[in-house]
């Protein structure tokens, strides 16, 4: 249907509008990045011509039939936000809008709008160069459990943009091509043909490279923790690159002692060597008041931060309780938790509307190190998009992979960390500390077993220590 002689005219004529509201014009123009062009288009100004937005969104229906395929639709912001206005009217197709601005106001959405996990949408562009802002959408698209794998374009500048969209898996359909704009135009004498000799030289020349621009693409695994500070919405997780820097340290001891005052004498013990001291405060015979006090203070005096393995797994309210109530009041001592996903965000929400400390966080988990582990891939997709939803209160994720590679400001806590042994005949799987930060991306590493059963529990922390911090040093080089 799009291609028929109507449909062309239709098109062309579409384009002379473009050029008499001045959506496209032609001289000396500098870009964003500061290069000379000899073509501009600004298609903001179409918010003047209602009449040629309708035009605009009834040939990109046309132009797409399968469109009704789609459960929803997104314009990327701003320019093409009124255009996906337009169409999701005409189409009666929902719309989302995605938040430019989300990131500094850690707990808003990022999509707005009614949606479903695993929804299908159809990204909408005005003008794409590079095709990196149709990415962005992508992203915060997938985190929200949105699917995304086509994009209509206006125009497509013919600079590399459709080629890196291919390459992260869109496919990208475009209204007009620039050699279509131009011979368009040619034909309505809009242009000479020097004009479009220069258009067309000025694009053969300035293709952008898709190896620079993901190259310019955040990755945590070869920052510094410390430079990850500024990039995290979560003052725990805040805290713990901090203390990684400082003490240089990157160990999580799992003090999976039963008895209170071996579980302070290890705190002693390990504390200079460890940023995070995790306990499993129901296998403690012993516990009171008075053992929770010195715990704090040696993790005061340590700077280490204490870590409760509570993986919370029920409805929000009876989290909530497990939480902050009962024998341990885990809220008023342990800024740092775990979560499942299992049940739903309200778990998120009610851990962070507890009473308790003002500063927590919660590593959720995705991933478990357990041998059969029921866990799928649909699960820990959807438990990484629900804590990205939540990066006030997300520290991180507890996994066994490489899960959030361009979201800096979340940390990696893996464990399933020992030296000399695979596993414990119990469903443990071990890897060595080398692997987990190398192989796997880990950015705390967990080690209980492996310090807690050694002769000297000092002496193994700091070979822990030194492994997991020189493969560290490693990665962030390479
Ligand atoms: O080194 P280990 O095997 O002696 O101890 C590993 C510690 C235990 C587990 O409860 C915990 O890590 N753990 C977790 C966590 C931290 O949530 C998740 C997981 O997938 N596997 C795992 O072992 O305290």
């Amino acid at each position: 249907m799009a291609s028929s002689k109507c449909y062309e005219d239709r098109l062309k004529a579409f384009a002379v509008e473009l050029y008499k509201i001045n959506a496209v014009k032609f001289g000396e123009y500098k870009t964003k990045v500061g290069l000379m062009t000899p073509v501009y288009c600004d298609l903001r100004v179409i918010v003047s011509y209602p009449k040629l937005m309708g035009v605009l969104a009834d040939l990109i229906i046309e132009s797409m039939p399968h469109m009704k395929d789609f459960d929803i639709v997104c314009g990327v912001p701003y320019t093409a936000l009124p255009i996906a206005t337009t169409i999701s009217y005409k189409v009666d197709l929902p719309m989302v809008m995605r938040r430019k601005e989300a990131k500094d106001y850690g707990t808003k959405k990022l999509i707005e709008g009614f949606y479903k996990d695993n929804d299908t949408c159809l990204i909408i562009e005005d003008v794409v160069t590079s095709g990196s802002s149709i990415l962005e959408t992508v992203k915060d698209l997938t985190a929200a459990n949105i699917q995304t794998t086509e994009a209509v374009v206006l125009l497509n500048r013919e600079q590399g943009g459709e080629k890196l969209l291919k390459d992260n898996g869109i496919k990208m359909h475009a209204l007009l091509t620039m050699t279509q704009l131009m011979k368009f135009l040619k034909e309505a004498d809009c242009v000479t043909d020097e004009t479009c000799q220069k258009v067309a030289d000025y694009l053969k020349a300035s293709q952008v490279d898709a190896s620079v621009l993901n190259k310019t693409k955040l990755d945590r695994l070869k920052m510094p923790y410390e430079e990850r500070i500024s990039h995290s919405s979560n003052a725990i997780a805040k805290r713990l690159f901090k203390i990684m820097s400082e003490k240089k340290t990157n160990l999580c001891i799992a003090a999976d002692l039963t008895d209170a005052a071996e579980i302070l004498n290890l705190a002693e013990a390990v504390g200079p060597h460890v940023c995070l001291f995790k306990t499993h405060i129901d296998i403690v015979e012993g516990f009171s008041e008075v053992f929770v006090k010195n715990l704090k203070s040696i993790a005061e005096k340590h700077n280490f931060v204490l870590f409760e393995d509570r993986k919370f797994a029920d409805i929000g309210k009876t989290c909530q309780l497990q939480y902050s109530k009962g024998v341990y009041g885990v809220s008023s001592w342990a800024p740092l938790v775990t979560a499942h996903s299992l049940t739903g965000s309200g778990v998120l929400e009610a851990l962070e509307q507890a009473e308790g400390l003002a500063e927590r966080g919660v590593f959720v988990l995705a991933e478990c190190s357990a041998k059969g582990s029921l866990i799928d891939d649909k699960y820990v997709k959807a438990t990484v998009a629900m804590g990205v939803e939540k990066k006030s209160l997300v520290t991180g994720f507890v996994c066994q992979s490489k899960l959030f590679v361009e979201q800096p400001g979340f940390v990696q806590l893996t464990p399933g960390v020992q030296l000399g042994s695979s596993g414990d005949g119990l469903g443990q799987q071990y890897n060595t500390p080398e692997a987990v930060m190398l192989e796997r991306g880990a950015d705390v590493a967990v080690v209980g077993r492996g310090i807690t059963k050694a002769s000297n529990p000092a002496a193994a922390a700091v070979e822990y220590k030194k492994l997991l911090w020189d493969s560290y040093l490693k990665r962030i080089s390479n």
